[in-house]
């Protein structure tokens, strides 16, 4: 499994058009609400729909282009919720924690769990990315919207939920309402353990910072039940900071904890997450990105201690045993 060593994966000039991290991507919420939109005002004017031609009327038949149209009632638990902004590394640790996992256990997306025409495609991409265990970051963006069912020897284990960032926590308006179907699965009782994605350097201003740990705050406080849900605190691309590693080139667990935990903007978490009971704390790496003189994008796979560490704790919390970690 470990021939993954470093190798080229991208041209920045190559097939596909990139984006740079700050240039926003529209959702594809916002994006079927755009599609939607220009195609009702067009409908209004050149094809009025009245109740006569309703029938007739291609344009009326039933379309599900909104991805955030989802049937929660069908979600069971344990779920895991992969919780962070955009960019902050959800969709990259999600694919190396699957490709670590499959030697044990059968992860596939839930085929019906999202019923927009795109979905389709979104779980090609999941299974191309993960069957090659490699991937070129920009690609991965196709591949952000997704239900795992992790089942090991038939049965199954958990599932796992990763959604555009902005659902979670948009800087641009960091109070908004979570759209409908979090909510339901916020409020529903199965169990869940939420995986809070941070980085050392998250953001590019304290406000930010700020607005995002209280999002999580107000989260805890409302939907957090200490009986019944577990939580994670993830500190990712742990290997941007290589002085906090170990002789054996592992992070210090003890040394990203306290500096994640000692932000200032951290401390509107320590209260809630004290009164939670055992919380859990992983320093992750998917591996490491970075671009060489030709202007190709590289990705090296982390060390397989990872992904162990990761899912040892996820493990842990849905088993809802003793945890390994302080
Ligand atoms: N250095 C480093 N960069 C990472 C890591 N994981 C993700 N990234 C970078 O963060 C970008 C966004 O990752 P992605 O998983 O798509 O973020 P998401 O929007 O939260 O799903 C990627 O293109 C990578 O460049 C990591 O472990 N280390
Ligand atoms: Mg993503």
């Amino acid at each position: 499994m470990e021939n993954k060593d470093k190798r080229q994966l991208y041209s920045k000039e190559g097939r596909i058009q990139h984006k740079a991290p700050d240039q926003e991507e529209p959702s594809e919420a916002s994006e079927s609400q755009e599609n939607t939109e220009s195609q009702l005002s067009h409908d209004d004017i050149d094809h009025p729909v009245t109740p006569d031609n309703l029938e007739e009327d291609p344009t009326t038949a039933k379309v599900n282009n909104d991805p955030t149209n989802i049937e929660t009632a069908a979600v069971t638990g344990p779920l895991v919720i992969f919780y962070g902004p955009r960019n902050v590394g959800k969709t990259v640790a999600l694919l190396r924690l699957s490709e670590f996992i499959q030697q044990e256990y059968d992860v596939t997306p839930a085929k019906d769990y999202r019923g927009d025409d795109k979905y389709e495609e979104t779980v090609k991409k999941f299974e191309q990315l993960r069957n090659r265990g490699l991937h070129a970051p920009e690609a991965t963006g196709e591949i952000n919207f997704l239900m795992l069912n992790v089942n090991q020897s038939g049965k199954h284990f958990c599932k796992i939920l990763e959604a555009p960032g902005e659902h979670f926590f948009d800087p641009e308006k960091p109070n908004a309402d979570y759209l409908h179907y979090l909510n339901q699965l916020f409020t529903s009782d199965i169990r869940k353990i939420y995986v809070f994605f941070f980085e050392i350097e998250l953001f590019k201003n304290d406000t930010d910072r700020q607005n995002y740990a209280n999002k999580i705050r107000r989260l805890i406080q409302k939907h957090v039940n200490i009986k019944r849900d577990k939580i994670i605190i993830l500190c990712n691309k742990c290997d941007k900071f290589p002085d906090m590693y170990t002789n054996n080139n592992r992070p210090s667990q003890k040394l990203f904890r306290e500096k994640l935990y000692d932000s200032p903007y951290f401390n509107a978490l320590k209260g809630v997450l004290k009164k939670r009971g055992r919380v859990d704390f992983v320093a992750f790496s998917a591996g490491e990105f970075s671009t060489d003189s030709n202007g190709l994008q590289t990705f090296a796979f982390a060390d397989p201690y990872f992904p162990q560490t990761f899912w040892k704790a996820i493990y842990a919390n849905v088993k809802g045993g003793f945890s390994l970690f302080s």
